[in-house]
């Protein structure tokens, strides 16, 4: 890398978006300055780079600022393409991107409303969930991870699914996806987290459902 690029990353620690772009970062060995965002009271640099979504991640390249992961981990991968992280095969590549937009628009979103909903709601919200990350396992089926034989991009992104989605079990009292219903989503989950960049970016699991805990409260009594 040349002396004078300078890589910066606005995130959140608590965020599975922004530990994407630490994983990506790491893996790849790129030096980046870390600035921690309070999403509570919005940085004015970070209005200023983001003016569209004001959402970190925010990574900022010699001064030029891209927002939206998944289209940040493009553009890493792209400037620094030692240690690929997306498939070297077209087709590889584009159903892992397939994949990548299912997790953020359809898991996402029906996760979510497992925790915003109550009763009945939330049972069916559970269900759904479950039908759509019937589709992962399926994926995951022979495989020690979405890449194959090792951790890359589609592995990155579904860190969602695995450090976040699994995790509002504690807030909500229901196993979303227990064992017996998803092996291969469990034992993809114990092989990421032998994975060292993994252990450095995904937060520390007690510390994380007692922020997420919290952030529910203020969600409800707003
Ligand atoms: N689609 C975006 C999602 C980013 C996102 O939702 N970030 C949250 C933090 S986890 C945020 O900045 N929220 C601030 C807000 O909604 O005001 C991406 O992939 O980067």
């Amino acid at each position: 890398m040349a002396e004078e690029e300078e890589v910066k990353l606005l995130g959140l620690w608590s965020s599975p978006f922004s530990c994407r772009i630490e994983m990506a970062l790491k893996l790849k060995g790129v030096p980046y300055k870390y600035l921690e965002e309070d999403l509570e009271n919005k940085s004015p640099l970070l209005l200023q780079l983001n003016p569209v979504h004001k959402k970190i991640p925010v990574f900022v390249h010699n001064g030029k600022p891209i927002a939206e992961s998944l289209v940040i981990l493009d553009y890493i991968d792209e400037t620094w393409k030692h240690n690929p992280i997306l498939p070297q095969d077209p087709y590889e590549r584009a159903m892992a991107r397939f994949w990548a937009r299912f997790i953020d628009e359809q898991v996402l979103l029906t996760g979510l409303k497992i925790v915003a909903q109550t009763g009945r709601e939330r049972e069916a919200a559970v269900e759904a969930t479950r039908d759509l990350v019937k589709f992962l396992e399926k994926e995951l089926k022979g495989k020690d991870f979405f890449g194959g034989e090792s951790f890359g991009y589609l592995d990155m992104v579904a860190t969602l699914v695995a450090f976040w989605l699994m995790r509002s079990d504690d807030l909500v009292g229901v196993e979303v996806l227990p064992e017996e219903k998803f092996p291969e989503i469990h034992r993809w989950v114990k092989k990421l987290s032998e994975i060292p960049v993994v252990k450095e970016c995904v937060p520390p699991k007690d510390k994380h459902v007692q922020y997420l805990r919290a952030r529910l409260e203020r969600i409800k009594s707003a």
